[in-house]
């Protein structure tokens, strides 16, 4: 059973994960900008609460799907810092041996399955993972996170199609952040919302403030909790939005400088920390404490990612194909 979002401990571990997220996004910034990494970094900025909920709601052994915007979804699904940073700096103590690099993180022991940069491409994946798990008779959940701009693509239609036919346990959670790339959704399609096509499947459908965080987490509970009773698949669209333009360093010209402000203001973050000190569930002490704790486990994520050695290239075709090559 999920505690309820009026749970101050719900809310508490929701502002954990989103503090995490907070500031892994940005150390990464930093870092980038001070030419301590090179690589292409897709901000999550905004976008944690949202991340955050799907993290409390899910289990250890629950399945996630995401995307080359992912870093939020994996550390809320309790990704360690070490492994993540050594991946981004190609290093063999990365998640991925650091052959995969920051589209491509995977960490299969707590579910951290797939992160795709194909857009929508995670979708039929994770009706995959769920079809697996309905043959096994396990009743773990995937959670599969895309954006608004992959709605429009055909995979999503055949994905939600196959998904609601055979009342697979996956939760498809669009991350409705307003833009694909540097389109705006209103330029991209006729209907307001992405929510009401589930009707077309015969599946449920709900939008809601993925910024607020019991709103959030209600939400995903009960969409869990149906998949796990093998009630089958829920689409919900939680409206976001994105601080930081598409990739780190994009220029932002197309998004309004006045609706930035606005979502800067009620920081979804921020908001959440003056809920938890407001109504007395947490005190300045202790989350400035937390906030530290989790800068020192950055700190030395760090430094053991650059301390760490590249891979040999004797490595290069281990664990790309299902049989090794002949050398
Ligand atoms: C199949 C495919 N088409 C196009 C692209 C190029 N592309 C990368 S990100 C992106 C925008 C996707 O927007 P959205 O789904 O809203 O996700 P967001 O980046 O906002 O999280 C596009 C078109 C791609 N990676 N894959
Ligand atoms: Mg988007």
């Amino acid at each position: 059973m999920t505690a309820p979002a009026t749970d101050p401990q719900v809310l508490n571990r929701i502002y954990e994960l989103a503090a995490r997220i907070r500031l892994c996004d940005e150390r990464v910034i930093k870092m980038l900008t001070g030419g301590e990494m090179a690589i292409i970094y897709y901000p999550v900025t905004g976008q944690e609460v949202l991340a955050a909920a799907s993290g409390a709601v899910l289990r250890a052994d629950d399945y996630v799907v995401t995307t080359y915007r992912g870093m939020h979804d994996q550390v809320a699904k309790g990704m360690p810092f070490g492994p993540l940073f050594a991946e981004y700096m190609g290093r063999v103590s990365g998640a991925c041996k650091g052959k995969g690099g920051p589209m491509h993180i995977t960490y299969p022991e707590l579910g951290i399955m797939v992160t795709s940069g194909i857009v929508g491409g995670g979708l039929p994946i994770a009706n995959g993972l769920g079809w697996a798990a309905q043959l096994l008779g396990q009743d773990r959940v995937t959670v599969v996170n895309f954006g608004d701009g992959a709605a429009n693509i055909g995979a999503f239609h055949e994905a939600l199609n196959l998904a609601a036919l055979w009342d697979l346990p996956v939760v498809f959670l669009c991350q409705n952040n307003r833009y694909a790339e540097h389109t705006s959704y209103a330029r991209s399609q006729r209907n307001e919302q992405v929510a009401p096509r589930a009707e077309g499947y015969g599946m449920a459908g709900v939008t809601v403030d993925g910024n607020d965080a019991a709103a959030i987490y209600s939400v995903l509970a009960e969409a869990v909790a149906k998949a796990r009773r093998g009630e089958g698949p829920t689409l919900v669209e939680a409206m976001t939005y994105r601080f930081n333009g598409h990739y780190f360093g994009d220029p932002q010209e197309y998004m309004p400088t006045e609706e930035k402000k606005a979502a800067k203001a009620a920081d979804p973050v921020k908001a959440l920390r003056r809920k938890l000190i407001d109504e007395g569930h947490a005190n300045e002490e202790d989350l400035a404490a937390l906030e530290a704790r989790i800068r020192a486990e950055l700190d030395e994520a760090v430094a053991a990612a650059k301390a760490a050695p590249m891979p040999d290239l004797a490595e290069l075709y281990t664990d790309v194909y299902a049989e090794e090559l002949a050398s």
